[in-house]
């Protein structure tokens, strides 16, 4: 498929947005709110269980239509739709984009390439419901016997981020009576100590690699097979402890997994929206699998807003054109993302992979330099943890920072008064952000003069607001699928590949060269820059051998 992006910046709707910024930028949102005091209760939108509150960002009505305008123009409508219909949107690896399709309901039929999907989705479905049941009740047993009592999914980026994310975010749901771990670093220290109070006979591994060539996973995984075996001396035991998800079915058996244990899925699913397919495996086994279903029922509600909502009213169109405002006419670089739930404390490192690996990128799809700054630093920590660290350049320091702040009606535990503190600082935040504290207001609380200044807060700080009812299964897959299509929604406008990811492979490849240079008997030739040959040489004369 040929995408030929929009030279955005060109068209006339965009110089209206670039424009109509001008008008703005002296204006602080103190001054917006005096001018429309509704605006806390008109500009906000809703959908499914998510509510957005985006009234204390720096911009008016005006401004949501100049940007829906500049997405219309975009194509991000066509873009939305040739998603959905499976049409090979990931033009530099000539894929099509179908994590819909994950989460799509029995019956619908989505096509890549002539062959209806749907059924095969269901089909890994059942199998990992199936599996599951049997891992959480007890029947499927270790190869002594012995019921499992650990999972230890091993895998990297998007087979790893994922699933970690969501077993934390949803750790009230699961099950305690077996430890889940999650490997993902080849720096022996990770499966050490995934492994150095474990079982054997009790231990089972998820190998979630997509490619099932990922160096980490596999040093990873082949260190796990040598434990257990050190543990039960018998290669028998391999078949009971260790199941695959992966699309390589060639490599999982050269690596010693049964075909029968091996979880499947499909190229048209991207590593960082994979973990609703079976990289979801352990999640599954974590939270049992109603609570999975639960989860893509919460995905699939966002996809169908996303998918028929017109973008004035639609959360994650909105989410991604307020973001593209503040990097492209505002000149912000960093997102923060502060959620005030202790169990989402993954979620921002989630999202740094899905925004920056999607959107880092400094060529468009037809191989031209952007025109514009693209995707943002992603960054934050769960409140009120970051209050008593770097709130404090957020609140007084020289950058611009748009923060989304996400917070739950309900807490998980009723632990004393601990929910009320926690969402009136969640709320106090975004106020103080936006209002600050002028220097009027500080004088006349008798301050001396000389700190004035320095306690002072010039607010117009902007923030947006995700409320939902609380952190449920269903829940977290609405929010991740808003993440999902603001992606795409940004991706569209700067006329990019949100799908690939060619930034990752040089480092990979050179260090594939380095390693026999590092463990060569003989000191081999260098070849690289001073630097970097000084630096192995280094290594070389302290190599633990
Ligand atoms: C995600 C990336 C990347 C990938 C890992 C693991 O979109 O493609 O993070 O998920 O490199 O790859 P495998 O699943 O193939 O091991």
């Amino acid at each position: 498929m040929t995408i030929t992006p929009v030279r955005i910046t060109e068209t006339p709707e965009w110089k209206a947005l670039a424009e109509h910024q001008r008008s703005l930028a002296g204006r602080h949102l103190r001054e917006l709110f005096d001018a429309d005091p509704a605006r806390g209760e008109t500009m906000t939108v809703d959908a499914a269980d998510l509510h957005l509150d985006y009234s204390k960002n720096r911009l008016t009505p005006e401004t949501v239509q100049f940007l829906v305008a500049v997405a219309e123009r975009a194509g991000l409508r066509e873009r939305i739709d040739a998603m959905f219909a499976g049409e090979h949107i990931n033009v530099t690896e000539d894929r099509a984009v179908l994590h819909v399709a994950l989460r799509a309901p029995e019956g619908t039929r989505i096509t890549v390439d002539g062959h209806d999907v749907v059924p095969d989705v269901h089909g890994i479905l059942a199998k990992m419901r199936d599996f599951s049941r049997r891992v959480r009740s007890g029947d499927w047993l270790g190869h002594t016997g012995r019921r499992i009592r650990a999972v230890v999914n091993i895998g990297i980026g998007g087979s790893d981020l994922g699933p970690k994310m969501a077993y934390e975010a949803l750790k009230d749901r699961t099950d305690r009576s077996i430890v889940f771990r999650f490997v993902s670093n080849v720096d022996g220290s990770d499966i050490w100590e995934a492994t150095c109070d474990l079982d054997p006979a009790e231990t089972l591994f998820v190998v979630s690699s997509k490619t099932f060539t990922t160096s980490e996973t596999i040093a990873n995984a082949t260190t796990a097979r040598e434990w257990l075996l050190a543990g039960l001396g018998d290669p028998a035991a391999v078949a009971r402890h260790f199941v695959a998800v992966s699309t390589n079915a060639e490599k999982v058996q050269e690596f010693g997994i049964d075909l029968g244990s091996m979880f499947g899925f499909w190229d048209w699913v991207g590593g960082r929206y994979s973990y609703d397919s079976a990289i979801g495996l352990s999640l599954m086994i974590a939270i049992g699998p109603e609570a999975f279903g639960e989860m893509l029922g919460g995905f699939r509600a966002i996809d169908e807003h996303f998918r028929d909502t017109p973008f004035e009213r639609n959360l994650p169109a909105l989410m991604g054109l307020i973001g593209v405002w503040y990097y492209d006419l505002w000149g912000a670089e960093t997102q923060a993302v502060l959620p005030y739930d202790h169990y989402l404390s993954w979620f921002p490192d989630y999202l740094q992979q899905l925004e920056m690996e999607s959107n880092g990128k400094s060529v468009t799809l037809s191989g031209e330099p952007v025109e514009l700054p693209t995707g943002p630093v992603v960054w934050g920590t769960p409140g009120t943890n970051g209050q008593h660290a770097y709130y404090q350049l957020l609140h007084q320091g020289t950058r611009l920072v748009p923060a989304d702040f996400i917070g739950f009606l309900r807490p998980h535990h009723r632990v004393g008064a601990h929910h009320d503190m926690l969402m009136a600082n969640f709320l106090a935040q975004t106020e103080a952000l936006a209002f600050g504290k002028t220097a009027e207001e500080v004088e006349a609380e008798g301050v001396p003069p000389a700190q004035v200044p320095h306690r002072t807060f010039s607010g117009n700080h902007p923030t947006n607001t995700l409320l939902a009812p609380a952190l449920t299964p269903r829940v977290l897959g609405e929010l991740v699928a808003a993440y999902e299509h603001r992606v795409l929604t940004q991706g569209v406008i700067w006329g990019i590949d949100s799908f690939d990811q060619w930034g990752v492979e040089l480092g990979k490849a050179l260090a594939q060269r380095i390693v026999p240079e590092l463990t060569a008997e003989a000191a081999p030739e260098l070849h690289h820059d001073s630097s970097t040959n000084a630096l192995i040489r280094r290594y070389r004369a302290a190599r633990v051998g």
